[in-house]
């Protein structure tokens, strides 16, 4: 095994004892065995199998800013915790996208809605993932000065990402295709709150809470790079909606399909021609494969490839140079930032 996958393992193994304190409440509550398989059943297949990488950036991030190589057990647990935590919130997020996107499969497998017998019931199950992040929470954290601190996190983030999902699924009306709608402004606002604060600013936050390096000021520090990171990582999202290989990637894209107001729709219609443009407005959003394949068509002409490849270069620099002007000298530290760049930059999942 790679260091690598051996850590990732060992982040999977610190999940088990996890599902049992969230399934021990139900037992205090008598819920019968069937209620306990089920819960079990979604905890495992709707928080396993991705890339982990939020609820592992919470550990290193913790390494880092603490300067230790190695953990002792507790803290280990302790930022394990909070990394599951962030994994059962993206968990509760991807089980409502996926039927609010009429997506098909994720992480390789059908989406939990469309799980045999499960149907509609995933949107109870989507709540339940979310709320056993406060069980954890309340076990793990409860005594700590910073408990309170974690909760207001976990609840802001939440509610910033809720505020992305409407923007994203109010740009994107399934019976009004009109292009005219879209702005590289409205993705950039829709990508930041549905992206960005839970995936990039939530695990850093955790960490530095629990770190004791949580001054407003450098909490700030934080913010302000790790939202544009974000923004650059959903515009990857965007990119590998179109251009990556479903078989990698795990999931098929559903932007065209679906009328978003994705990073590649925004830029091709800054650079079409009127009869482009034509073609654009008559096939995004169709929800039809030939339709799809006409707007790809454009999409090809047009080499958005390319401005990918050099909006990345771009925004590369651009976060390099923020990160280089950190400053540290209250205890946070850029190898944090860096890292995080180092992980999604080129990434191709
Ligand atoms: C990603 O959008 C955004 C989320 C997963 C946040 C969802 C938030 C809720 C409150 C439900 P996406 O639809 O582009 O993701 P993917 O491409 O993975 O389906
Ligand atoms: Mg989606
Ligand atoms: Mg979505
Ligand atoms: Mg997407």
């Amino acid at each position: 095994m790679t260091d690598k996958a051996a850590v990732k393992q060992k982040f999977i193994d610190a999940f088990d004892p996890l599902v049992e304190d969230i399934l021990d409440v139900l037992q205090q509550y008598n819920i019968s065995p069937e209620a306990t398989e089920w819960f079990k059943k979604s905890l495992y297949y709707n928080s396993v199998g991705g890339k982990l990488n939020r609820g592992l950036s919470v550990i290193d991030t913790y390494k880092i800013l603490t300067g230790k190589n190695e953990l002792t057990d507790a803290e280990y647990k302790k930022a394990a915790v909070l990394g599951w935590g962030i994994e059962l919130l993206q968990a509760f997020f991807l089980v409502s996208d996926d039927i609010m996107d009429s997506s098909k499969t994720r992480r390789g497998q059908p989406c939990w809605y469309l799980v045999p017998k499960v149907g509609m019931i995933a949107i109870n199950d989507a709540f339940m993932l979310e709320t056993s992040i406060y069980v954890l929470l309340k076990k793990y954290f409860r005594s700590e000065p910073y408990y309170i601190d974690l909760i207001e996190l976990f609840h802001d983030v939440t509610f910033q990402t809720e505020l992305g999902q409407l923007l994203d699924l109010i740009t994107a009306p399934e019976d009004e295709v009109d292009l005219s709608k879209f702005s590289l402004e409205k993705h950039s606002f829709i990508v930041i709150y549905k992206t960005a604060y839970y995936s990039f600013y939530l695990p850093v936050a955790l960490a530095m809470y629990m770190a004791g390096i949580s001054s407003p000021e450098d909490l700030k520090q934080a913010h302000d790079i790790l939202i544009p990171l974000g923004e650059y990582f959903q515009i990857q999202d965007d990119y590998l909606d179109c251009y990556g290989d479903p078989a990698f990637i795990g999931k098929i894209g559903t932007d065209i399909f679906d009328n978003k107001c994705s990073w590649l729709i925004n830029t091709a219609l800054k650079k079409a021609d009127q009869e482009q443009r034509k073609i654009l407005d008559e096939n995004y959003g169709q929800k039809d494969s030939a339709c799809e394949a006409k707007v790809k068509a454009i999409y090809k002409d047009l080499d958005l490839e390319n401005d990918y490849f050099k909006y990345e270069e771009d925004v590369v620099g651009r976060i390099r140079t923020l990160i280089d002007n950190v400053d540290e000298s209250r205890g946070f530290k850029k190898d944090v930032l860096s890292a995080f760049l180092a992980k999604i930059y080129k990434r191709q999942k």
